[in-house]
């Protein structure tokens, strides 16, 4: 399509050559996109000079806010220094050592043994092939099957989008792959019914015992999932959800993957998300906050038995990226670690700016459009209703979360929607005075929804 002549120079090139991921690139080729050129702090600025607060840590990862020369400084010295090596053929490198090193020391249990990777996305294939293969080699091989979430999301590779629950992805090429399959997701605002949060929780944990039963435990290998689901809209599990998910996969030894891309290194007040939640997996996926995003880098973290296996029995490992363990990742992520460590930035957001940003994000439940506020440490999200006591959604879901965020952009904050929830994560080093500045202009933002929306008169 061709663009529009109000497009400025770089969107004319943009709707020439750039194909957006996730994205309309037809649409965005009219209208042409927002081109972001700096950052500092929580804040953005756009090629149009508007500053931005935002809210969303770029997507989802940004957790040290933006211009940390800490980290700059990082890239740079080992750019200079070894700006590449790979971990193949016998070989790695001082950072990549280092940072495996530390990562044991971090994540929970004997989580102790890091495949780098360098996406989310890259880390789920990995879990894909490992587990199977874990399995397999220990003379189990029809032990294939891996049980995700509808709704789940875990990357947009082949094996990603597969163990993913997101049936829109499922329509572009051929998905899912063989023996993946999903149970539904524990959303209580949307699906819980009459049922008290518990019990809901309990009834959604226990259709993964169903699905092990119906398929046969000895072929079951693993079962994934987000501690909170992310990209679906921040749904938050009732209490009673991941206990009992735990016990039925100890149970009948279905190995327990947790998808850390969102909620590890801080985000819920615990450097895991699963910490939150009292459970132990037997792996993670990590991408995103371990880096804050300057620079992509992801890993796939193992627990002793399975890395044990892997190690002893598994063989030569078919499997890895040219940039797995990448020295300038690894540098800047041990900085990221260091900086998190140092200025306590998790314990704040577990006992201070965490516990003052979700004090003003659940008052916001008090607004007519709000159906439910909802957070943990810094991962929130409001459900946008046309009828709060009744928990029912518009009409032509996503046009009124779609009204808001852009609403909420002309007011200089970037809040994200999935269909008509609000979407919540900040850079984890908000301040007192930002949340406030956050807060206000989401209410305003909120208001100005609900006058377009004829729920609330003007002024
Ligand atoms: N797991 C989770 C839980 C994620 O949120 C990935 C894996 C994949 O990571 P990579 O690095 O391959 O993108 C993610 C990434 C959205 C959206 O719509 C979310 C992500 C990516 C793109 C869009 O919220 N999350």
């Amino acid at each position: 399509m061709m663009p529009t002549s109000n497009l400025s120079p770089p969107q004319q090139l943009d709707a020439a050559h750039h194909i957006h991921p996730f994205s309309d690139t037809a649409e965005i080729a009219q209208t042409g996109p927002r081109v972001l050129t700096r950052g500092e702090g929580v804040y953005v600025w756009d090629a149009q000079g508007n500053k931005l607060l935002d809210a969303f840590a770029g997507l989802w990862c940004v957790t040290l806010g933006y211009g940390r020369s800490e980290l700059v400084r990082a890239a740079a010295e080992q750019m200079q220094q070894l700006p590449y090596y790979n971990s193949f053929s016998q070989c790695t490198t001082e950072p990549t050592i280092r940072l495996a090193a530390k990562l044991a020391e971090l994540a929970p249990g004997d989580l102790n043994h890091t495949l780098f990777t360098n996406s989310g996305s890259e880390a789920a294939d990995t879990i894909v092939r490992m587990v199977r293969h874990f399995w397999a080699v220990q003379g189990q091989p029809q032990r294939n099957v891996i049980i995700g979430r509808h709704n789940g999301y875990h990357g947009s590779t082949i094996g990603a989008a597969s163990l993913g629950g997101m049936k829109g992805m499922y329509a572009q090429g051929g998905l899912p792959i063989p023996n993946i399959t999903h149970i539904a997701q524990p959303y209580w605002f949307g699906e819980g019914g009459k049922k008290t949060p518990e019990e809901f929780g309990r009834q959604r944990a226990a259709l993964l015992e169903k699905k092990i039963l119906k398929l046969g435990p000895e072929r079951v290998a693993a079962f994934v999932a987000e501690p909170i689901q992310g990209a679906a809209g921040v749904f938050i599990p009732p209490d009673s959800y991941w206990p009992d998910v735990q016990q039925i996969c100890r149970l009948y030894d279905v190995l327990l993957v947790v998808d850390e891309v969102v909620c590890g290194f801080g985000r819920t007040g615990h450097w895991f998300g699963s910490q939150h939640f009292g459970v132990q997996p037997d792996i993670i996926s990590i991408a995103t906050g371990l880096t804050s995003g300057y620079i992509p880098m992801g890993g796939v973290m193992f627990n002793e038995r399975i890395a044990s296996v892997l190690k002893h029995q598994g063989g030569e490992l078919a499997q890895g990226y040219s940039y797995s363990g990448h020295p300038v990742c690894a540098a800047v992520a041990l900085e990221n670690l260091r900086i998190l460590h140092d200025e306590n930035i998790v314990d704040a957001v577990a006992n201070d700016t965490g516990p003052y940003l979700a004090e003003g994000w659940m008052a916001l439940a008090d607004h007519p459009l709000v159906g439910e506020a909802r957070i943990v440490g810094m991962l929130g999200a409001l459900e946008l209703v046309p009828n709060k006591p009744k928990r029912t959604f518009f009409d032509d879901h996503g046009r009124v979360g779609e009204l808001c965020r852009s609403i909420a952009l002309r007011n200089g904050l970037i809040l994200r929607s999935t269909a008509d929830a609000m979407l919540l994560s900040p850079p984890l080093t908000i301040s007192r005075s930002e949340i406030d500045e956050l807060l206000e202009k989401t209410r305003r933002s909120l208001d100005e929804t609900a006058v377009e929306l004829g729920i609330l008169r003007r002024g």
